[in-house]
């Protein structure tokens, strides 16, 4: 067998070693923001002033870190559609369901690694009050 080959062989085995998995973190201020929408000003729940709120990216085997902070008056969660909570079902974030929602005042932070996933996924609040922020937002995976 040539040397080449050897050494494609060789790097082709140590790739996994070579991919570096990150800890992304993010950290997701929930406040409340008045928006005008046809002449007409609504307070509306938001994540970090944004409305759709943030778009967050993350590679496949990253873990992921999202600090929530409730700053309304609001119970809310963020329910991350599609991603496989495996083993971190209470990352999930439907309230009532998989945790209980985050009080106002309070935090808390969802922790869970994307495995064999790639594309682009939603996360969107839960959240007691009906409003806009309910729209889902962008979360990435490559
Ligand atoms: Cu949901």
């Amino acid at each position: 067998m040539d040397s080449w080959v050897r050494v494609l062989i060789l790097v082709a085995c140590l790739y996994p070693v070579f991919v570096e998995c990150k800890v992304r973190r993010y950290q997701f201020n929930v406040v409340m923001k008045n928006t005008i929408r046809l002449c007409s000003t609504k307070s509306i729940v938001t994540v970090n002033g944004k409305f759709p709120g943030p778009t967050l990216y993350a590679r496949e085997d990253d873990t992921v870190l999202i600090r929530v902070i409730n700053r309304v008056k609001y119970n809310v969660s963020i329910h991350w559609h599609g991603v496989r909570q495996l083993q971190t079902g209470w990352s999930d974030g439907p309230a009532y369901i998989t945790q209980c929602p985050i009080q106002p005042g309070h935090s808390y932070v969802y922790n869970f690694t994307l495995t064999g996933q790639r594309g682009t996924l939603l996360w969107h609040a839960h959240s007691m009050v009906k409003s806009p922020s309910m729209a889902p937002s962008s979360f990435y995976l490559s």
